[in-house]
């Protein structure tokens, strides 16, 4: 039986590396309690407040982020964390080597209706800058050193690369111990699998609405092949399947906010997600360029995600090329 530290040692992964990573399982070995004691802990439902995004708060979301705020300050590795549950960056501990940046809860619109939930983290290095500062965390993806998932549904998984492939894991309730299930997972180059929401289409820009709508011309059109479609509403769900059978992923640009490149954020959804599916040899872009070559301006900047199985991700690139 082969355990995170198992794995980490295995590929030469520094002791305080490894010691941010378990600072982040060991809340998520929690937060995965508290989600399935759910309604018996009073933690369902909103918690009546917004994020610096808009977006009304899940009580969950807030007690998730406040324990892996709190657990990581106190990890003396951590120099500063961000999350998209908190306006600015904070900073934690001054000779801290590394950055923790996260979504606590991706996919929150699933938590009241026990649907698969997870914890996004990047990892980057702090350079010695000062981690109370925005600027210090605008590093491109091609930076981490660490990135991964832990996933709340039937089993709690972990899914993580720290740049020698990605390993997959799942949490024995018996022993709390993430233990090695998959090892160096690879993404099957071709698919008959697409996720978008479809509800968005009349907002999409021109690219993309010939690319869906020649996924469902299927074996008659010019793609000519049948195509099956899935959205489950949590990002960390769509990239397990995509590990797993193959798929793209998509969350376009639309024309509802002309100025908001898509829903999705660049540091704590599009990097981390990025790095697992380029390790795992898929594709990740946001119709131009590669997700993790984008050079960050904000904290919480959105970005257009097209990622999944590398011959598929080029076809859809093509339509914008084209
Ligand atoms: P949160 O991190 O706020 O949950 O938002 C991101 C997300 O839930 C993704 O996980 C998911 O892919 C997408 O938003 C679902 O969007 P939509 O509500 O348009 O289906």
């Amino acid at each position: 039986m082969q355990t995170v530290q198992t794995i980490l040692e295995k590929h030469r992964v520094s002791d305080s590396l490894a010691q941010a990573i378990h600072c982040v399982l060991d809340c998520s070995k929690e937060i995965s309690v508290l989600l399935q004691k759910g309604a018996m802990a009073g933690v369902l439902g909103s918690a009546e407040n917004e994020n610096v995004q808009g977006e009304t708060q899940k009580k969950l979301d807030v007690i998730s982020n406040d324990l892996l705020k709190e657990r990581l300050a106190e990890c003396p590795v951590v120099a500063g964390i961000a999350s998209e549950e908190e306006d600015l960056p904070v900073a934690a501990n001054e000779d801290g080597q590394y950055l923790v940046i996260y979504d606590p809860l991706d996919g929150s619109s699933n938590i009241d209706i026990n649907v698969t939930v997870g914890t996004i983290f990047s990892i980057l290095p702090s350079r010695g800058e000062d981690p109370s500062k925005e600027a210090t965390y605008l590093q491109n993806g091609r930076q981490q050193v660490a990135a991964g998932y832990v996933l709340y549904g039937p089993a709690t998984m972990l899914v993580m690369s720290t740049g020698k492939g990605v390993d997959i894991f799942t949490l024995d309730p018996t022993s709390n111990e993430f233990v090695l299930t998959q090892e160096q997972v690879q993404i099957t180059p071709s698919t008959k699998e697409f996720a978008i929401n479809m509800s968005n289409q009349r907002f999409w820009a021109e690219p993309v609405q010939t690319y869906v709508s020649d996924l469902l011309a299927g074996e008659e059109g010019p793609l000519a092949k049948r195509y099956n479609m899935r959205w489950i509403a949590a990002m960390v769900a769509e990239v397990h399947r995509i590990l797993n059978r193959g798929g793209i992923f998509m969350y376009p640009w639309d024309n509802r906010e002309p100025n908001k490149p898509g829903k999705l954020r660049l540091m704590y959804e599009g990097n981390p997600m990025s790095m697992l599916v380029e390790q795992a040899g898929g594709l990740s872009v946001n119709g131009e360029i590669n997700i993790m070559d984008i050079e960050p301006e904000k904290i919480h900047q959105r970005v257009p995600v097209f990622l999944g199985s590398k011959e598929e991700v080029e076809k859809a690139l093509s339509y914008h090329k084209a």
